[in-house]
């Protein structure tokens, strides 16, 4: 297995396993109160190391790239706390973690702005084709100023944005987009407060509208089995052929395959992606396509940001092992005071 124990000699203290490369200093701070099981190569364990990583320790700090299911924690029998070091936690079996006696935790506020922007400046990379036009430059294509053959994109300004899934992350992007005088419509599974509606100059409107209506759909709903596929074959038809679809969201929740089929027929105009089916995975359809800006899912990717999500897991971990209830508690019912 690819960790290493930084403090053989601290055997009192409790043990807890660190899963991905964190930043040194945060990794320093764990050590001065735990025996840290770290994995600073990063290297992603497999189910087998995880599980035996995760029956020697108290708690965890995982990512999102850690499955963490009944399998998992079949020996996790000390374990008090998941940390995950990520809003999303569609990577949780959250019963499995409650039924293993485990306090399962996320890290929400410290990045909203953070991913807000990046979706926001995904949607103006692939409506302004901003990424396409500097491969176009590169590969030399560029031999003159031209009114017609220079790449044309869409506007932004004054433009319809349909934003699915209205959490903090999605309220953000609505927020920046009154910036640019656009219009707001969103669809969620409960309609937000008049307030809060106000707040964001947002319309609620029915899925199928603000897939007709909206000049760009940008995604920010967690993954689940009941969002997978939200935009697949029928909804990308009922989009304008004129329109963007951003995904910042998770995979699984655009059908990969039919949208490249439908950015290939131009049933759709452009798309910006920052999440996959199958990640790091991408879709061969997808490489092969101009009108696609890709990311590597780095919407929350800025230093400040990333090393405020650890703080906040690490918080976590330090409330837990001292029996008081984490800032970002998922499972309630796993808090014992
Ligand atoms: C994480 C994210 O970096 O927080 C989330 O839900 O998508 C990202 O900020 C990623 O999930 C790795 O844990």
């Amino acid at each position: 297995m690819n960790t290493q124990t930084n403090t053989p000699t601290s055997s009192q203290k409790p043990k807890i396993l660190v899963a991905r490369a964190i930043f040194p200093e945060a990794l320093a701070k764990l050590e001065e109160s735990f025996e840290v099981q770290s994995n600073q190569a990063d290297q992603i364990l497999t189910p087998a190391q995880l599980q035996d990583a995760l029956s020697k320790v108290s708690a965890a700090l995982v990512t999102g790239s850690e499955r963490i299911d009944a399998n998992a924690l079949a020996h996790a029998k000390n374990l008090k706390i998941v940390a995950n070091i990520s809003v999303g936690y569609n990577n949780f079996d959250v019963p499995a973690i409650t039924a293993a006696g485990a306090m399962a935790t996320n890290t929400p506020d410290v990045l909203t702005d953070t991913t807000a922007d990046f979706g926001f400046a995904l949607l103006m990379a692939t409506a302004r084709r901003i990424t396409e036009s500097e491969h176009w430059i590169r590969a030399g294509k560029w031999d003159k100023w031209s009114i017609v053959n220079n790449p044309l994109g869409m506007d932004l300004h004054h433009s319809t944005v349909g934003i699915i899934g209205m959490g903090r992350i999605g309220q953000g992007i609505a927020k920046r987009a009154l910036g640019f005088g656009m219009k707001v419509i969103y669809h969620n599974r409960s309609r937000l407060s008049e307030a809060d509606e106000k707040a964001c100059g947002a319309s609620y409107v029915s899925k199928e509208e603000l897939l007709k209506t909206a000049d760009h759909v940008v995604l920010v709903l967690p993954y689940s089995a009941q969002s997978h596929h939200t935009i697949g074959a029928a909804e990308l038809a009922l989009m304008k052929p004129s329109a963007t679809l951003i995904n910042i969201a998770r995979g699984g929740i655009v059908d990969d395959a039919a949208l490249a089929q439908a950015l290939k027929n131009g049933q759709i105009f452009a798309a910006g992606l920052d999440v996959f089916e199958g990640e790091p995975q991408v879709h061969p359809e997808l490489l092969k396509l101009s009108n696609v800006v890709l990311a590597p899912h780095i919407a929350s990717a800025t230093e400040k940001t990333r090393r405020a999500m650890v703080d906040l897991a690490i918080e976590n971990v330090y409330a837990a092992l001292a029996g008081k209830k984490p800032p970002s508690l998922i499972n309630a019912k796993a808090f014992k005071a």
